[in-house]
């Protein structure tokens, strides 16, 4: 940390297609962080090789995702942005991490277990070793703040038993992050199971609204959002998972606190607050979707501000790794 201002790294998987959940949960945050902070914000291709891409979809994805970070608000003049394996020192740092860390804590991880439940048919080695990445991306950075949703306060909590393990057995090196969940949004939840995270790579469609969605689609998304049948409009996520999901969609996008939502909707019938959701979501995403659009339209001004963005996040990266490799008793190279 200098003076005031702190350093916060966060990155996303490039995974099916950004979700409001992804935005409310991560991305709105960052914006807000980028004005008054270092940020390092990257595309974690890498982490998402644990399940299969085809090649050619993989890398127009990657782009895709990078066009939607700038069209969101994520400004390369005030972040660094860039693409994972565009900065070799990640996976660099996590073998290194990983001869440190034990199977033991790696095979508790929630995320783990769930995506091998998922996955039965590939549980490959880096579904197992994916916190270790991330917290290399984390370390690499000396970052002092991790905005995440909920979901990730375990791989944040590894990551800092091995930050904390590393420094106690080489001496002071990184810097041990602390996690940054937002109040409200930290998980957001399907539209059709609203006990289950929204998740980008939901194969039903219905279940989850990307930022670069067509109108009438989020507007028929919300119609067909899964509630309950009691018709009264609380924030009850226990009792209420369906309409308190809705709540926070709509409190995020509107600026309105719950609070006042559920006065405004008080007695109005499911029906009207599903459309007028539907309304304030799609309203608040039609200029993300336009400004991506004219991105995408670009690809040599992306590549470009790709490059950029790398050849910074390598700067700090290789200063790092040149101090771990002393440490650790690699020769010089
Ligand atoms: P996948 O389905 O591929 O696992 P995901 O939707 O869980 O993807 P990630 O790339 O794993 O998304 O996460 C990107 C960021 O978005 C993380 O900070 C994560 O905590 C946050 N996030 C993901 N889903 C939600 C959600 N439903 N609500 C709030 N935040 C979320
Ligand atoms: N595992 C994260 C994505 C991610 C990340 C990171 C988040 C990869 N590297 C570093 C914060 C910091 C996820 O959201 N699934």
């Amino acid at each position: 940390m200098k003076g005031n201002t702190m350093r916060i790294y966060s990155a996303i998987q490039p995974t099916g297609c950004i979700t409001i959940g992804n935005y409310i949960g991560a991305v709105k945050n960052w914006i807000a962080l980028q004005n008054d902070n270092e940020c390092l914000f990257s595309i974690a291709n890498e982490h998402a090789l644990t399940v299969r891409q085809d090649p050619e979809a993989f890398r127009e994805r990657t782009t895709s995702f990078f066009a939607q970070f700038l069209a969101c608000g994520l400004d390369p003049e005030k972040s660094v942005l860039y693409v994972q394996s565009n900065v070799p020192e990640h996976s660099e740092l996590q073998w290194i991490l990983s001869c440190m860390a034990y199977v033991g804590e790696l095979d508790r991880m929630t995320q783990f277990k769930d995506k091998s439940r998922k996955n039965e048919d590939n549980i490959n080695a880096g579904l197992l070793t994916y916190p270790v990445l991330m917290a290399a991306d984390i370390l690499l950075y000396r970052a002092d703040l991790v905005p995440v949703g909920k979901d990730q306060k375990q791989h944040l909590e590894l990551t800092r038993d091995l930050a904390i393990r590393f420094n106690n057995r080489f001496g002071d090196t990184f810097v041990v992050p602390e996690p940054y969940i937002p109040p409200q949004g930290a998980k957001i939840t399907s539209l059709q199971k609203p006990t289950d995270k929204m998740s980008k790579s939901d194969p039903d469609g219905k279940a989850t609204v990307s930022i670069i969605e067509p109108r009438d689609a989020i507007l028929k998304k919300f119609k067909c959002a899964v509630t309950d049948c009691d018709n009264s409009i609380r924030f009850d996520p226990e009792a209420k998972p369906g309409i308190s999901n809705l709540l926070s969609i709509y409190s995020a996008f509107s600026g309105e606190t719950v609070e006042a939502a559920v006065q405004r909707f008080d007695g109005k019938g499911y029906g009207t607050f599903k459309m007028a959701v539907g309304e304030t979501v799609a309203d608040a995403l039609a200029p993300i979707r336009e400004r991506y659009e004219q991105y995408l339209a670009n690809k040599d001004e992306l590549a470009r501000l790709m490059k950029d963005g790398a050849a910074k996040a390598h700067a700090i990266a290789a200063e790092t790794m040149k101090d771990v490799k002393a440490k650790i008793g690699f020769v010089a190279d």
